[in-house]
């Protein structure tokens, strides 16, 4: 006994989606192979630069740094309910399917157009290639659908084709297109930058770690971030590959003799290697948006030396290779701070998310003002001649990190008896000078700071804290050098920072 085909039920959804995985999976594939642009990827970036500000300030806060992935998610189930719907269409009008598939490939094709920074076209002669795979698929696989629907209902299935070969089919043809798409991900994924880089050795390396300055105890934050946990904010999913044999950095705008340098020149002059705490603006209080690492590099001022600033400047724009402008007051980077080119984190070269092969990395400036990936451009200019990426959507154009701390220790639930109650605290190029904890909203009583490592650096904290059962609410502030405490008021993170004590409401059993 074989179950009869039902036309036009789930079989015409499942047909779209099959054929449409097949086709964007082979897509896929191609462009990894030829080095293009992801056609799901890319698309998934235009979905981000058409996002409203309200939607993707909710996305951000809702998902943290999650939202990327849950973008690509709510990316890929629109395309599926789509290539449902032209599965659905394609068992009575085949061609109507092939247009709906055709139209979505479209849309795909305009965003592969967008690609600033990959290789958009070997992307759409992919695209059209999977294209071709899918409606061809489509158009087969839908056929016995059409068979049986014009077949009278009592009539055995004309070949034979009955639901089950038609299932083991459709998922056939799903899992090639799902092997295609793993595939891709493993060709990019192993892929390494086109050229090897050695970072030469620093003529200023980091000063050695203070003793003291790393409190080891379970669950508090180490003082330095491996290169795996750091945090990672961007406005791009296609993280571009910028190959070090083509690098240019161009500083120009106001200054004397305009300069052009290779990442060659660039790691010819003198090497400068610190420890460094960055941080987000979107950072919440009690975030995990920050991390801090040594980096290596050479310093902005000696750059900018080169080409000479004309007095009138009090802005360096940079450009990323991602399309991104960020404003930088010129003073942070002239000022004698230890404002870096950066081409290593932790003595390694940079990562591909995290700006390879040479990002701005400045004490004391949230990330979105100061911390340029893929770094190509350095305009010296006047903040009144220009506006940056995110001061365009309104962010503030100017950004130093607000004194903050976190609380990391203890969990949620703890046992009575004396108990460690630890975290952060940063106030980067201020330094920080004092942290204290209350609980209950008692008296703030002194926490136990970590040796200080630098004033750019955050610095770990402890306290004693004897529990007594029930359920207790701890906070925590921070001061910096000039004796300013961290304000109580909350700020949200728009347009500069957000602001407020961390608190944490922990049962004691
Ligand atoms: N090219 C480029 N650089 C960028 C960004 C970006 O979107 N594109 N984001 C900035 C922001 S908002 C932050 S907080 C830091 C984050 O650096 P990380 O991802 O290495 O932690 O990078 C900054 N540099
Ligand atoms: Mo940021």
């Amino acid at each position: 006994m074989t179950s009869r085909i039902v036309p036009g039920r789930p079989n015409g959804p499942v047909t779209g989606i099959a054929a449409g995985v097949l086709g964007l999976g082979v897509a896929e594939l191609i462009a990894a192979l030829a080095r293009g642009t992801s056609p799901l990827l890319a698309l998934g970036d235009r979905v981000i630069d058409l996002t409203p500000r309200w939607l993707k300030e909710a996305a951000v806060s809702a998902f943290g740094t999650a939202d990327k992935p849950v973008l690509l998610a709510s990316v890929a189930l629109v395309t599926l309910v789509l290539l449902g719907v032209a599965g659905a269409l394609a068992v009575r009008r085949p061609a109507l399917g092939a247009a709906m598939l055709l139209l979505l490939g479209a849309v795909d094709v305009a965003a592969l157009l967008a690609d600033r920074a990959g290789n958009g076209t070997r992307g759409i002669v992919a695209l059209v290639i999977g294209l071709a795979v899918g409606i061809t698929a489509l158009v087969l696989l839908t056929r016995p659908l059409r068979e049986a629907d014009a077949t009278p209902a009592e009539a055995e299935a004309p070949d034979g084709f009955d639901r089950r070969r038609f299932l083991v089919a459709a998922a056939a043809v799903t899992a090639v297109g799902a092997a295609g798409g793993v595939g891709a991900k493993v060709v990019t994924g192993r892929r390494h930058p086109a050229t090897k880089v050695a970072i030469p050795a620093a003529v200023s390396p980091a000063a050695p770690l203070p003793a003291g300055a790393e409190l080891r105890i379970d669950g508090l934050t180490p003082h330095l971030t491996s290169v795996e946990d750091f945090y990672r904010i961007d406005i791009a999913l296609l993280t571009p590959r910028v190959d070090v044999a083509d690098y240019r950095l161009k500083i120009h705008g106001l200054v004397d003799n305009p300069v052009e340098l290779t990442y060659a020149d660039l790691v010819a002059m003198p090497l400068y290697e610190r420890r460094v705490t960055i941080c987000c603006v979107s950072n919440e209080v009690g975030g995990d948006l920050i991390g801090n690492a040594t980096w290596t590099g050479v310093r902005i001022r000696d750059v900018l030396k080169r080409a000479g600033v004309d007095p009138r400047a009090d802005a360096v724009k940079s450009t990323g290779a991602d399309g991104i402008t960020i404003g930088t007051p010129l003073e942070a980077l002239t000022d004698g701070r230890d404002a870096l080119l950066a081409i290593a984190q932790n003595g390694e070269p940079l990562t591909q998310d995290h700006g390879f092969p040479v990002r701005m990395v400045v004490p004391g400036l949230y990330g979105y003002v100061s911390a340029t990936k893929w770094l190509t451009d350095l305009e010296v200019t006047r903040f009144d001649d220009f506006r940056a990426y995110w001061t365009d959507r309104g962010w503030s154009a100017q950004g130093p990190i607000k004194t903050e701390c976190r609380i990391d220790l203890p969990g949620d639930d703890v046992m009575a008896g004396e108990r460690t109650v630890a975290g952060v605290a940063w106030a980067q190029h201020r330094g920080v000078s004092k942290v204290e904890v209350r609980i209950d909203d008692g008296p703030w009583q002194p926490a136990t700071l970590a040796t200080e490592d630098s004033i750019d650096t955050w610095r770990q904290w402890t306290f004693r804290w004897d529990a007594t059962e029930g359920e207790h609410r701890i906070q925590a502030r921070a001061y910096d050098r000039t004796g300013v405490p961290q304000t109580a008021d909350e700020a949200p993170v728009v347009p500069d920072g957000a602001t407020g004590y961390p608190t944490r409401v922990v049962t004691v059993g």
